[in-house]
């Protein structure tokens, strides 16, 4: 039987992280996205004044063997690049099988689905109190579109795994970006054609 420390872990809400179980901690600045925003000079331009913090995942040390859960908790800073609202770099499991739960603890923002297969998006609420199903199969990529840190914890099978965009496949079908004060999702080809050169981009 395991010791009751390695089943037990704290939310620390001021720090964003965990307490207890905490397990590696991920750090990503706007150098780690590179590629990912459409606005290529507003990429530049920021990461040339600095290069800012834009997420850390503080992953939980439970148990990982077959059948395991864990958990790993995102926090999203605010932001934009450009039009487009600060993401992370969004992911399929290497389990493609494997679903994740999502609990949302404070922000505003949405959670950006792309089925692997049919390349279908979703575009889901992500707010405080709400609970989000990231079904097997599909790329998520959580966006923060408020004025303040987008934090979540986030639930999968241990053995989940992260597999990244490839060459071959390097971004989300569809874009977040800010139209009017207010988030819209859009195509990227359509924001990259018609959309961002209207704006002087
Ligand atoms: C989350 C994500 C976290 C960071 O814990 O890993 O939001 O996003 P990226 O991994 O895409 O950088 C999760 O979905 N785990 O499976
Ligand atoms: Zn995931």
């Amino acid at each position: 039987m395991y010791d009751p420390s390695q089943l037990v872990s704290y939310l620390d809400m001021a720090a964003a992280d965990l307490l207890g179980t905490a397990g590696s901690l991920t750090v990503r600045r706007l150098s780690d996205l590179n590629g990912l925003f459409e606005d290529i000079d507003a990429y530049n331009k920021a990461l040339s004044r600095e290069n800012s913090l834009v997420y850390t995942v503080r992953e939980a040390a439970f148990p990982s063997d077959e059948g395991d859960l864990t958990c790993a908790l995102g926090k999203l800073m605010p932001g934009q690049i450009g039009d487009e609202y600060y993401f992370t770099k969004g992911h399929l499991h290497q389990w493609r099988e494997a679903a994740e739960i999502y609990l949302v603890l404070s922000g505003e923002g949405f959670m950006l689905l792309e089925d692997e297969k049919s390349g279908e998006s979703r575009l889901l609420p992500f707010q405080r109190n709400g609970l989000v199903y990231v079904p097997g199969h599909a790329a998520h990529r959580t966006i923060n579109t408020g004025d303040s840190p987008l934090v979540y914890l986030g639930i999968t099978p241990a053995r989940a795994g992260h597999d990244y965009f490839t060459d071959d496949h390097k971004n989300f079908l569809k874009v977040v970006v800010e139209v009017s004060d207010k988030p819209v999702l859009m195509d990227r080809e359509d924001y990259h054609r018609f959309y961002s050169p209207l704006k002087g981009h």
